[in-house]
């Protein structure tokens, strides 16, 4: 039923490109407080709040207050779903974005490849996306007159690409002490997370925006207790398993003598953290290939797993590919 709640300073677009994917993601912005009051009838959320919500009976969202001006619904990944939540948001008087018509905005264009390269520049949250952008024109040109892959091919580097326009999402998983907020402080150069030596000192999720390497992502760094059935912590358990399945990149932390979280998937990279405490004959965890030791404490690797997640995220094939890229769903790689 719409509300009675005047939803006119709220705007939403669909950040996700248009195919099917396990979770999509909308971002609501504006007067996030008057929305949340309407959209999900309660009282305010602190910014960096992350809950899972039922959205009018359509869907359960991971759903992120992210800034006081910005709220990110991530629902599940299908069309209909998306479609269906775009139609509640217009019937409650949220205003849909529509994207302006990049060619009127850009007159000095050459093609509308262009305009949409300079259009997706002014929102591109990585520096490494610009050099790329500003080639689109000559590389779709010469696509065009001298096709020299295929269209998946094309759309394959494309979705890593991407990760340059709209960051991707990075999680931190890991038992309670492990050193998760002491990575994220170290890699961020500031203190976002409370660290302590005692357990479950992260209580909420912190997220944050980090510059990898020229790579931004949003870096999330957890609570250590998801791994708990206790009923009332079920509300973080499924936050955590939300975020799990929403990570374009799962980074799952040990340490000497603190064994690996138990996960509901793969995780993509495995990291020791607390390595400086080998020196001293603890246990290093065992059971995973490919383990990277860090010691945030001392600065030990932490350049090294910058450039595993820039890596894992965007390949440096991709951002090396003389190919073209198809960064905006308007362009038609036909
Ligand atoms: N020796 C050593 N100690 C570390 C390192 N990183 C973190 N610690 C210590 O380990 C303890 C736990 O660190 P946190 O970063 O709070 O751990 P966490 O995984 O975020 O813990 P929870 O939020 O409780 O899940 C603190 O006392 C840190 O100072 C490290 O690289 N070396
Ligand atoms: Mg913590």
């Amino acid at each position: 039923m719409p509300s009675r709640i005047d939803n006119s300073g709220v705007a939403f677009r669909i950040v996700t490109a248009s195919a099917p994917g396990a979770v999509a993601m909308m971002e609501v912005v504006g007067e996030i407080d008057t929305f949340i009051a309407s959209a999900m009838h309660g009282p305010a959320w602190p910014v960096g709040t992350i809950r899972l919500q039922r959205l009018a009976n359509i869907d359960t969202a991971l759903v992120v207050r992210v800034s006081s001006t910005m709220l990110w619904l991530m629902p599940h990944g299908g069309q209909r779903i998306l479609q269906r939540l775009a139609q509640w948001l217009v019937a409650i008087g949220v205003r849909p974005l529509v994207q302006s018509n990049p060619i009127l905005s850009f007159p000095e264009a050459r093609s509308p490849t262009e305009a949409l390269a300079l259009a997706a520049v002014s929102r591109a949250a990585s520096p490494l996306a610009l050099d790329l952008l500003f080639d689109q024109h000559r590389r779709w040109r010469q696509h065009r007159f001298h096709p020299r892959e295929s269209i998946s091919a094309i759309r394959a580097r494309s979705r890593q690409l991407n990760h340059l326009i709209d960051p991707a999402l990075v999680v931190v998983v890991g038992r309670p002490n492990v050193g998760k907020s002491t990575l994220t402080n170290a890699l961020l150069g500031r203190e976002a997370s409370i660290t302590s030596e005692v357990q479950g000192t992260t209580r909420d999720y912190v997220l944050t925006q980090l510059d990898l390497a020229g790579l931004v992502v949003r870096w999330c760094d957890t609570p250590g207790r998801y791994e708990s059935v206790d009923s009332a912590e079920r509300q973080a358990i499924a936050v955590s398993a939300g975020l799990i399945s929403a990570a374009d990149c799962l980074i799952s932390a040990a340490a000497p003598g603190i064994d690996w979280p138990d996960l509901p998937r793969e995780p993509d990279l495995c990291v020791c953290l607390k390595s400086d405490l080998l020196e001293f004959g603890s246990d290093e965890p065992t059971g995973m290939a490919d383990i990277l030791r860090i010691s945030a404490r001392i600065g030990t690797s932490l350049a090294e797993l910058v450039g595993r997640v820039r890596d894992f995220l965007v390949p440096s094939a991709a951002l090396t590919h003389p190919g073209p890229w198809c960064f905006d769903d308007r362009i038609s790689p036909e």
